[in-house]
């Protein structure tokens, strides 16, 4: 039999709870924009105690080489850009191998948990699957085809702990900052099989924009900025991914720079939709893998940075009771690329949202 005091503070704990569940049921109604379109991350902080947890998809798509900003085609890759490693055994003069497409697929699980009104805490893990088509050019000249292949790599990618700090808060407008830490969880030694230009079909380790991880701890810093109307809001990003040191493989990848703003309208209580725009600027690899070697552009440390902007359409949806459903198109509308090297065309990104 339980004693009176174990029973008293039991049914406490269980009254506790309740209530905490019926107020997030009744709660006041969420704004939809309250948090940024959903290619934004770390958009928003916590109240002290809220808990908040996240699963995001996105899909990303690349298609077409390009150099700064000229398209360039399979043919011409093939037969007029020098070869890095033209010297090496069995290594011909040009890239004789040209990546065509490349998808990647993630699905992000996050946390949030604000341990007081000035500072959230956010953890992020990911899955992704990355693919990439390739024709290959046969021998070491000339424009008769040999084959296509595919080459992929999956599993889990880089976490990342961060804070976002609470730097001014009134009833329009927020501002708070992120500090966080990127650990290397993501393999940066995946490998497939290729088809070479001599019609082998060698397994070898997967160039750089196909790895997994960075293999370096990295550091996250960024500056949000949200201003909210009666019917419409604002807000602004800085965000960037800075590479402490060299990993194992003997590189670095390049830091990585964003700075976006949107615009978003309420179109009921529940509903919001938003315009963004993003400027997104990728340095090249530092280093150099020496096991990566092979007659194709993704191979060398040089053919890794870009510029870009972005721009989105997106949704948000909320309802009472911390739930959040949200959607994004993101279409590149400038690109300069460190080339050869594929272009990015499109991506998507689903969301669903629960604070409590
Ligand atoms: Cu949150």
């Amino acid at each position: 039999m339980m004693n009176i005091k174990t029973l008293l503070v039991v049914s406490s704990l269980v009254l506790l709870l309740v209530n905490k569940i019926a107020a997030a049921q009744i709660g006041e109604t969420l704004r939809p924009d309250e948090h940024a379109p959903l290619g934004i991350m770390g958009d928003h902080y916590h109240e002290a105690g809220e808990v908040m947890l996240s699963y995001r998809y996105m899909s990303m798509s690349m298609a077409g080489n390009a150099d700064g900003s000229s398209t360039l085609s399979p043919e011409s890759i093939a037969t007029t850009v020098p070869n890095r490693f033209f010297g090496m055994p069995g290594q011909p003069p040009t890239l004789r191998v040209v990546p065509t497409e490349m998808t990647m697929d993630m699905h992000m699980f996050g946390i949030m948990y604000a341990p007081s009104n000035r500072v959230t805490l956010m953890a992020m893990l990911n899955h992704v699957t990355k693919e990439m088509e390739h024709t290959t050019f046969m021998g070491p000249a000339g424009t008769a085809v040999l084959g296509t292949f595919t080459t992929e790599s999956s599993g889990i990618g880089d976490t990342s702990l961060s804070a976002l700090v609470r730097l001014r808060e009134d009833a329009e407008s927020r501002l708070h900052l992120t500090a966080g830490l990127s650990i290397p969880t993501g393999d940066t030694d995946a490998a497939d099989q290729v088809l070479a230009p001599t019609g082998m079909r060698p397994t070898l380790r997967l160039p750089y924009p196909m790895q997994l991880g960075s293999g370096t701890y990295d550091l996250l810093a960024g500056l949000t900025y949200s201003r909210f109307y009666e019917r419409s809001s604002w807000g602004a990003q800085w965000r960037s991914v800075l590479r402490t040191g060299d990993n194992d493989e003997g590189y670095a990848l390049g830091d990585e720079h964003r700075f976006s703003g949107w615009y978003s309208w309420l179109l009921s209580p529940n509903l919001s939709w938003s315009a963004r725009l993003e400027w997104y600027d990728r340095g090249n690899v530092d280093g150099i893998d020496p096991l990566i070697v092979a007659p194709v552009q993704t191979a060398d440390p040089l053919n890794q940075a870009t510029s870009r902007l972005d721009a989105a359409l997106g949704i948000n949806y909320a309802r009472p009771g911390g739930h959040r459903i949200a959607f994004e198109l993101v279409k590149p509308i400038h690109q300069d690329v460190d080339g050869p090297q594929l272009e990015a065309d499109w991506q998507l990104a689903a969301g669903y949202q629960f604070s409590f």
